[in-house]
């Protein structure tokens, strides 16, 4: 298969590279006094300031080429159709249909899939009214005021993100918690405290099959049997999202009480449908269809604009030309926004579980590095943290600030703070402060001559570090729909530039076999040899240990 290192733009992007790779953004910036103009995209509702990259026109214009020479549009639009994007587990991919608020047809082997869709939409509605207006009663016929999600991975992080995220809209009376890890103290620190008269469980499982999942299902149930609540009470009090009708069932949860999706929706997009009925329990339908159509305005822009007016086209092609032409293997996301600060893990999981592949779509081995490590937390507690290594360490870390423009709780001055502080890591960044400015600098502030020297090179900055700088209005469910469907497409991007596919996830299979057999080896208490000396001595010291303090 054709390499994309094979691909005319990407031997000219290196050859472009290497003629340009001192060229700094300073330069860039004395060169065109409208450089911001000029790197600036807006589309529903998110700007995106891509100036403070190291880029000229030009690297824009071959960074486009080989999107075009890389089928981008092609396969942005066989998305969009529901075409097997998926072919490693035979499945479309149709997050967009999720939030395809234009009433045109979504067709699946044949089928339109918006009355599907919308029937659970509006099924979530009934449901959620009814929760939140305090009409479901629990089984001593009180209103609920606790719900527990309990999933993980795709079925945790983007609903605990979002219901995060959309906080100050939260109901008033409804307290969401989110159980994922199988670790027993998640579980049960959570359910400390909580009345099972008033609690409901959301069991969140795209398969039910995820033995995390429903262990901790299992331990809820157990817990809440465990009152005066008798079987046939937990009907009012256990809900489930699910593809897994049986499952369900078997589980012991009424299919009445079910939310169902479908197997062409991604464990980590389905945030959009079922699995997002813990936002909607917290922030009501009506908003949540903004949600929906913040998302759908950025899908729209996505599969309309040109590749070199697109947002996740650029934000994609910014992460190529790190990844592939600077060596950059990470990717920091500094959200200035409190609300935010379980989208940096949020997008861990959108993005390396998505493009953290080394084979082609094909199965043949890729021959360039792919999707780049993730990571971040919300600004300014990062400034205090971490940035050092982003301003004056040997890796590059491309960054993207994330800001609304205004605080949903302006209290003093606090958001002019965070804002100024967003702003001058960037700029610090990008301009860094050379030996003669530091010079003046400290000569000015009294320093000695030999003091200056001393330390010069701890004190100056390289800069040249590049950030985007993207910004909404507020945060509100609009606007955090969008952003995430801009991420979304952002990494769909890049996979088609790397052709590989970001819709399956193999790699967390192996460890989840090994896991089971070494549960029944734990449960079975029996010396083990079969495994190397390291995981063998793992097992037997856990099993001699855990014996003494039986
Ligand atoms: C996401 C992945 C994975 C998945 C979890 C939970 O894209 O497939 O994170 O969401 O493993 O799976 P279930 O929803 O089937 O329990």
């Amino acid at each position: 298969m054709t390499q994309p290192t094979d691909l005319r733009g990407w031997q000219r992007l290196s050859q472009h590279y290497s003629a340009n790779k001192d060229l700094t953004m300073r330069s860039l910036f004395a060169a065109d006094p409208e450089r911001f103009e000029h790197f600036q995209l807006q589309a529903a509702g998110i700007f995106l300031d891509y100036s403070k990259n190291r880029v000229s026109k030009e690297t824009m214009q071959l960074l486009t080429d080989l999107a075009r020479e890389a089928n981008v549009e092609q396969k942005i639009t066989n998305m969009f159709a529901g075409e097997l994007v998926n072919p490693t587990e035979g499945r479309q991919a149709l997050h967009t249909a999720l939030r395809n608020r234009s009433n045109s047809p979504v067709v699946v082997e044949g089928q339109d899939v918006m009355p599907g869709v919308q029937a659970v939409l509006d099924r979530m509605h009934v449901f959620s009214d009814q929760v939140r207006n305090g009409e479901w009663l629990g089984y001593k016929n009180e209103p609920i005021t606790d719900v527990v999600n309990i999933g993980i991975g795709g079925s945790d992080l983007g609903p605990l993100m979002a219901c995060e995220a959309l906080a100050a809209f939260a109901h008033e009376r409804l307290n969401m918690h989110f159980v994922s890890n199988v670790d027993g103290s998640h579980i049960a620190e959570t359910l400390k405290g909580l009345n099972p008269r008033t609690t409901l469980f959301i069991i969140a499982s795209k398969t039910f099959t995820t033995q995390e999942t429903l262990t901790n299902a299992n331990s809820a149930k157990t817990w809440f049997l465990e009152s005066d609540a008798n079987e046939s009470d937990v009907a009012k009090h256990f809900v489930a999202l699910s593809t897994n009708a049986e499952k369900v069932a078997a589980f012991g949860i009424d299919t009445n009480n079910m939310f169902e999706f479908w197997d062409w929706v991604g464990g980590r997009y389905s945030l959009w449908c079922a699995i997002g009925l813990p936002i909607i329990l917290s922030i009501g339908m009506e908003r949540f269809y903004q949600f929906l159509e913040g998302a759908h305005a950025m899908d729209e822009h996505f599969k309309t604009a040109p590749l070199d007016e697109n947002i996740p086209v650029t934000l994609g092609l910014l992460t190529v030309w790190y990844t592939n032409f600077h060596g950059a293997h990470s990717h920091l996301i500094a959200p200035y926004d409190q609300y935010l600060h379980r989208f940096p893990a949020y997008l861990q999981q959108l993005t390396m579980e998505s493009n953290g592949k080394s084979v082609h779509i094909d199965g043949s081995a890729v021959d360039c590095e792919t999707g780049p490590i993730v990571w971040g937390e919300p600004g300014t507690n990062g400034q205090h943290a971490y940035f050092q290594l982003v301003h004056q360490g040997t890796h590059l870390i491309p960054t993207d600030f994330i800001l609304p423009m205004e605080s949903l709780n302006p209290i003093g001055n606090h958001h002019e703070l965070l804002m100024a502080n967003c702003f001058a890591q960037s700029e610090a960044l990008m301009m860094g402060k050379s030996s003669e400015e530091l010079t003046l600098e400290m000569r000015n502030a009294g320093a000695s001559a030999d003091e200056i020297d001393r330390l010069t090179g701890h004190r100056t900055f390289s800069g040249n570090r590049p950030s985007n700088t993207i910004m909404m209005q507020r945060l509100d469910a609009r606007a955090l729909g969008a952003l995430i469907a801009t991420y979304e497409h952002k990494v769909y991007v890049e996979a088609a530039i790397w052709n590989i596919n970001p819709f399956d996830q193999w790699g967390v299979e192996l460890g989840k076999q090994l896991a089971s057999k070494i549960q029944q080896e734990l449960a079975g208490g029996k010396t083990v040899s079969a495994h190397d000396s390291s995981t063998n001595g793992l097992i037997n010291r856990a099993l001699k240990l855990r014996n003494l303090h039986a």
